[in-house]
């Protein structure tokens, strides 16, 4: 389907569409589709921007991600469909493998995923050859590869359903998440939460990052950026920012309301 960029919805309906072509392509979930629309009514009630508090957390996480030792960024169905491109560029930013980690895991589906990262340029892409399992954990997200996850001392997993990541901190790594569910068990535990769209909290870390990168930085700043952050503090921001904005909507005319 051709969607018009006069359309008033046309980011919303292009990632739609990116979505159903996923399901198309043997990429994404049909339950993608279902966790899509849950990340939606939270982008909608946010007017579909990054809140301040999203931007502090993704500059915490670019600062985490260029001190780690290790780092692994993990994609699923919807990352895949959604922003393979950019996860590729990030891998290639910090020098870091992609793993394939599947909550409804097929073989037939992490092949084709990593067909997909391939052809966006991607020179690491695990998760065909598991031969790890993360403690604690009895689905097929336990799956991981001792090169990448199993090892990694920052994981970047966008997109979570739950206790994946507290096992993950369980095992003593860092997790940065990407979900704009601030309720999410996923976002309670991590240990830097990106509140924000998947599309628009890549283009804003990787721009972060690449802007480090060019100007050069200090070790000790990005040190102090982290320990200067404090995840559930920020989560309280967060809702904050988006209960001012439900106030303000509730108190606005209808002129208002309808801008
Ligand atoms: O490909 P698979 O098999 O690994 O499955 C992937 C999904 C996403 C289906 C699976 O992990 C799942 O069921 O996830 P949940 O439990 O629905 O959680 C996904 C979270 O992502 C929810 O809290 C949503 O609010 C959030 N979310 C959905 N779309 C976006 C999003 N967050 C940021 N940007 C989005 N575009």
């Amino acid at each position: 389907m051709i969607i018009p960029k006069s359309h008033p919805r046309y980011e919303s309906l292009k990632r739609r569409e990116k979505l159903v072509s996923g399901i198309e392509a043997g990429i994404t979930s049909l339950h993608g589709l279902i966790a899509h629309g849950r990340g939606e009514a939270f982008d909608y009630l946010m007017g579909e921007k990054t809140l301040k508090s999203a931007l502090r957390a993704t500059e915490v996480a670019a600062a985490l991600l260029l001190m780690a030792k290790s780092p692994v960024l993990s994609v699923n169905g919807n990352v895949a469909a959604l922003v393979s491109r950019e996860m590729v560029h990030l891998s290639e930013l910090i020098d870091a493998p992609l793993e394939v980690n599947l909550f409804h895991r097929t073989e037939e589906r992490v092949k084709r995923i990593k067909e997909l990262l391939e052809r966006e340029g991607a020179k690491r892409v695990l998760g065909d050859k598991p031969d790890s399992r993360i403690p604690g954990i009895e689905h097929a997200r336990a799956l991981a590869t001792r090169e990448g996850i199993y090892t990694a001392d920052v994981v970047l997993a966008p997109l979570e359903d739950g206790d994946r990541c507290e096992s993950l901190i369980a095992m003593g790594k860092k997790v940065i998440t990407i979900d704009l569910n601030p309720l999410s068990r996923t976002s309670r535990y991590a240990t830097v939460s990106i509140v924000d769209d998947i599309e628009r909290a890549l283009r804003n870390l990787n721009t972060i990052i690449g802007e480090k990168k060019e100007r050069g930085y200090e070790y000790r700043d990005l040190d102090a950026l982290v320990r200067g952050y404090d995840n559930s503090e920020n989560l309280r921001a967060v809702i904050k920012e988006l209960s001012t904005r439900l106030s303000e909507l509730s108190e606005a005319s209808e002129g208002g309301l309808k801008e």
